[in-house]
């Protein structure tokens, strides 16, 4: 899974899709969206992951109007030119609804559909759902984050948004989980969580895994975001070995090297 954030602040590559200068022009590039998009897929991607609201820790609230401004555009136009299935990273029912009439096949919430009207919005659609956890809101994820079990404490909410899933109509069938790494979590717990991820196997659901250039690898190797590919392919191995159906990253190129290669190690 590509990603693809049409977004002005995101920390490792926000900005490079907007057109203009200074505040006010935030206007989403298509064209060069497309162009990023079209690169991703001829390196392998299978699925790109448009989002129009910045998750980082810290990041400001966006309005349901900007995100749908930044998002639509450039999920109409990947879905008429190219070859691949698109996700929509978004929390808003709007956004979920808007975008999946434009194309995009697979919801990708980092609230794992809790705002109201989120899990009715999927529901009326087909799309997947990727639910993740994430402990609080962006804005203060990082503050006193304690767990006294963080694998038990993931997988328990996991199993909980499934069975909400479930209860409305959205079979499992349509589902994916994710750990949320970075989302409410300490180093020690992000570590914990890829070192025991093969348990979330156990919810015999496919597993979603996004560390690409997280500051859980920036922090282990002392590197600046743009200088962390090598530390997110180690820790990509070893997600793939627990269990990752799914690698979410900005490098596609490659994670598809890193895919080949463990395929070639455990294939039979
Ligand atoms: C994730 C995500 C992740 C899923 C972001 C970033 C922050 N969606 N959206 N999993 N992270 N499913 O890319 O660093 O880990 S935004």
């Amino acid at each position: 899974m590509g990603i693809l954030n049409a977004t002005p602040d995101s920390f490792s590559d926000g900005g490079r899709l907007h057109e203009g200068k200074g505040a006010g022009s935030f206007r989403v590039s298509v064209a060069k969206a497309l162009e990023v998009a079209e690169a991703m897929v001829d390196a392998g991607a299978v699925i790109i992951d448009v989002g129009g609201e910045s998750t980082r820790p810290g990041a400001p609230e966006v309005s349901e109007q900007v995100e749908l401004d930044r998002v639509l555009p450039v999920i109409e136009a990947i879905a008429s030119r190219l070859d691949v299935a698109l996700s929509v990273d978004t929390s808003s029912p709007k956004v979920m609804t808007m975008a999946i009439a434009a194309g995009a096949g697979l919801i990708n919430d980092v609230r794992s559909l809790s705002r109201s009207g989120a899990v009715q919005a999927a529901a009326h659609t087909s799309a997947a759902v990727c639910l993740m956890h994430m402990r609080g809101e962006p804005g203060s994820m990082q503050d006193n984050v304690t767990y006294a079990s963080v694998v038990d404490e993931v997988y328990a909410y996991l199993e909980q948004r499934v069975a909400i899933c479930l209860q409305a109509g959205i079979g499992l069938d349509r589902l994916l989980i994710d750990p949320g790494f970075g989302f409410g979590k300490t180093l020690q717990h992000n570590y914990e969580l890829l070192r025991h991820l093969a348990r979330f196997k156990t919810l015999g659901l496919p597993l979603l895994v996004g560390i690409s250039r997280k500051s859980m690898i920036g922090n282990v190797v002392n590197r600046d975001v743009s200088e962390r590919l090598p530390g997110t392919l180690a820790a990509t191995v070893h997600a793939l070995i627990g269990g990752a159906a799914i690698i979410r990253t900005h490098d596609v190129a490659a994670t598809v090297d890193a895919i080949k290669v463990h395929s070639a190690v455990v294939q039979k």
